[in-house]
C-alpha cells in the first residue's frame, strides 16, 4: 500500500505536554506525519486525529527536522531512506496520544492554516503512523467523528473551539455534490463514528464517486478530473518538501474497518 506522508508542523503544543519533553525537542521543527490515501483532498482538513491510547514516538529525520510517528511507522520510514541515517531511529521524545489533544499544527495545501489535534477512536496503532488527517468534506468517518466531538465536547476532553471548523468543499461528485462525505452519511443514517458497518460501506461509495467521477473545487488542479489531479497535488506536496512517499509492507496492510 502507497500512501503520501502528510508532513504537518506543530505550532504549539497542547498543555497536556511537560517541560522535560518540550525541552527534549529543543533547536528541532516537529511534524505530525499523516499516512493518506487521498493528497487531493488535502485543502479540506480541519483537524487532525490521534488515538488517545496510542503511544508516539518523536524522531529524528535530520539535524533539524524530527517526525512524530508510531515506532512501527518510523521503523518503515527507516529502511525506506526517510531519515539521513538511513536504516537507523533516533528518538528523541515520547508521548501519549491523549497529551496531544489540543496541539495546533499546520496542514500543508489546507485552507485553513492552522488546525487543532482531536480524539478519534477508531485509529489503529498498527496501520499508517498512528496520525490521520480530518477531511470531513469527503471522508465519511472524519464527517461522523467530527459530529461527535460537537456534541460532546466535554466527554472527549476537547474545547469546543478546536472543532469549529465547517467542511470546506474540495471536489464535486455528481451524486453527492460538493461535500461528499455529509451526503452519505445523510443517506446512510449513519449517527456516530460507532456506527462501523454503515462507515465502511460509506467510505467506499465516497472512494469510488470521488475517484470516478469527482471534479476538484479548489488548487492549481480547479476544474480537473481528480483521476488527474491525484497524482499532480502528490507530486506538488512532494516538490515543496511538505510530503513524503511511504509504504506499509504487504503482510502489514491493514483496513481502518476491519
Ligand atoms: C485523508 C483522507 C481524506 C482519507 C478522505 C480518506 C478519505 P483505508 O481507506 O482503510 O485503506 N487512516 C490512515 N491511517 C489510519 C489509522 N492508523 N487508523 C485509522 N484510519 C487511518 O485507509 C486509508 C485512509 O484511512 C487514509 O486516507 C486515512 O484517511 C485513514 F477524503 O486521509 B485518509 C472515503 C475516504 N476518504
Amino acid at each position: 500500500q502507497e500512501y503520501t506522508a502528510i508532513k504537518m508542523k506543530v505550532l504549539e503544543w497542547a498543555s497536556g505536554v511537560s517541560d522535560d519533553f518540550k525541552a527534549a525537542l529543543e533547536g528541532l521543527d516537529v511534524y505530525m506525519v499523516a499516512a493518506t490515501l487521498r493528497p487531493e483532498t488535502m485543502y479540506g482538513q480541519t483537524n487532525c486525529f490521534v488515538g488517545t491510547g496510542i503511544n508516539y514516538g518523536i524522531y529524528k529525520a535530520s539535524e533539524t527536522e524530527a517526525y512524530l510517528v508510531t515506532e512501527r511507522a518510523a521503523r518503515n520510514m527507516a529502511f525506506q531512506g526517510t531519515f539521513d541515517d538511513r536504516g537507523k531511529l533516533h528518538k528523541v521524545a515520547e508521548v501519549k496520544g491523549a497529551d496531544l489533544v489540543g496541539t495546533k499544527v499546520n496542514p500543508p495545501f489546507g485552507v485553513i492554516p492552522e488546525i487543532y489535534i482531536v480524539p478519534m477512536e477508531g485509529v489503529l496503532a498498527n496501520k499508517g503512523t498512528g496520525v490521520v488527517s480530518c477531511v470531513p468534506s469527503d471522508s465519511p468517518d472524519d464527517y461522523a467523528t467530527l459530529m461527535d466531538l460537537r456534541k460532546k465536547a466535554e466527554y472527549y476532553k476537547i474545547q469546543p473551539e478546536w472543532v469549529a471548523n465547517e467542511p470546506i468543499p474540495v471536489l464535486n461528485t455528481p451524486n453527492y455534490g460538493d461535500v461528499t462525505a455529509a451526503a452519505l452519511v445523510a443517506k446512510l443514517k449513519i449517527n456516530s463514528q460507532k456506527d462501523k458497518v454503515q462507515l465502511a460501506e460509506a467510505k467506499d461509495i465516497a472512494y469510488k464517486e470521488g475517484f470516478n467521477f469527482g471534479t476538484m473545487l479548489v488548487g492549481d488542479y480547479k476544474g480537473r478530473p481528480v483521476q488527474e489531479a491525484k497524482p499532480l497535488v502528490r507530486k506538488q506536496l512532494i516538490d515543496a518538501g511538505l510530503a513524503f512517499p511511504y509504504a506499509e509492507p504487504e503482510n502489514q496492510v491493514i483496513s481502518r474497518s476491519a
